[in-house]
């Protein structure tokens, strides 16, 4: 079994320890930081992001997985500066205004990390002044708005209605979800997509950036 895809398999068991230790070795073996990225952690977690999407793996499998990703890309990410390899495209993403819930935030970030997006997180319970400043400041493809609350998924519209004062909703695709969220609300409130999970939201916002 090659190396990159023993660092795929022990990525999808979560062992941190093994991810590490592989990636060290693939590095001293002469493999590029962006093959032992690509081959090994990216697409072990295309693979963890498809089982969790089936069902097949539920939140603490993914956890453990982006804990050994995280991980396995600190070791590499110098090494991938120096290459000057990019990120894909630039997310800003948070927890509307009025929400504390940040678990599936938290998955989502991992999933589209594992698609080689950068990730700007801003947390929760964050304001539309705060996302069109964050847009302004980082200037991302994508703006992606959790909601898990009925009482706080009218947010999302806040925000979309905040970037187009502020002259940049052309510049994003807006991305909403959550719990209560449809895809209809997602029509009614002129977001450009509803994805009902992590990982299809991951798919969807590559898409949008090689697109
Ligand atoms: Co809260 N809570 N909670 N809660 N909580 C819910 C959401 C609720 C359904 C429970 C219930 O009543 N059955 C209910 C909402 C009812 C409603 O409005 N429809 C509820 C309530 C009412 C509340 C409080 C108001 C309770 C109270 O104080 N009376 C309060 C509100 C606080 C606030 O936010 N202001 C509250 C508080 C909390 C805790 C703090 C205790 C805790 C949050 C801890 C944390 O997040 N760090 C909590 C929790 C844990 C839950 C439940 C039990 C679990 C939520 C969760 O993390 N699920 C939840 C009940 C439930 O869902 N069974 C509940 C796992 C997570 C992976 O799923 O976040 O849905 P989820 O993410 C999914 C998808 O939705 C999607 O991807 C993930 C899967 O891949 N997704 C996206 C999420 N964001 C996305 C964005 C995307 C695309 C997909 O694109 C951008």
């Amino acid at each position: 079994m090659s190396i990159t895809l023993q660092i795929s398999e022990s990525l999808q068991k979560g062992r941190l320890k093994d991810v590490k230790e592989l990636i060290n070795k693939a590095l001293e073996e002469g493999i590029a930081a962006d093959v032992i990225l690509n081959e090994g952690l990216l697409a072990g977690m295309d693979i963890i992001g498809g089982k969790f999407k089936r069902n097949e793996v539920y939140v603490p499998e993914v956890l453990i997985a982006a804990r050994a990703m995280n991980a396995g890309a600190e070791i590499l990410k110098p090494k991938l500066v120096d290459m000057g390899v990019k990120a894909v495209g630039k997310v800003v993403l948070c927890t509307v205004k009025g929400d504390l819930h940040d678990i599936g935030k938290n998955l989502v970030k991992m999933m589209l990390e594992g698609k080689g997006l950068e990730v700007i997180d801003l947390g929760i319970d964050i304001s539309a002044e705060k996302v069109v400043e964050a847009v302004k400041e980082h200037d991302p493809q994508i703006v992606a708005l959790s909601a898990l609350l009925t009482t706080t998924m009218g947010e999302q519209k806040v925000v979309i209605d905040a970037l187009k004062e502020a002259g940049l909703r052309d510049q994003v695709k807006v991305m909403i979800g959550g719990a209560p969220v449809t895809q209809s609300y997602a029509d009614e409130i002129g977001a450009d997509a509803f994805t009902p999970d992590a990982a299809t939201c991951a798919e969807v916002a590559k898409e949008f950036v090689v697109a």
